[in-house]
């Protein structure tokens, strides 16, 4: 009976480390996501319809294209020149 038991609970810690296996499978994705270029909504924390460089910090894909995002030099991306960070640099 006391061996029972004690298999019950062996299995139960097996179940229990193949569930947090899972979890961690799932935030690998999340974090799969997250490394998506953000939107520019997203990034214009202070919705003033421009992103500086600051709220471009949150992304690093954005601030490394940053100063060749800027068409017109003036330290922010609007939303025509965040759009053409995607196209492809010619
Ligand atoms: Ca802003
Ligand atoms: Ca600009």
């Amino acid at each position: 009976m006391m061996i029972k038991t004690l298999s019950c609970a062996v299995a139960l810690t097996l179940l229990s480390t193949a569930a947090m296996a899972a979890d961690g499978d799932q935030m690998k994705d999340a974090a799969t996501q997250a490394a998506k270029p953000a939107s520019f909504e997203a990034l214009d924390a202070d919705k003033d319809g421009r992103v500086s460089l600051t709220e471009a910090a949150a992304d690093s894909a954005v601030t490394e294209g940053f100063s060749g995002a800027d068409k017109n030099a003036d330290g922010y991306l609007d939303a025509e020149e965040f759009g053409g960070m995607s196209e492809p640099q010619s």
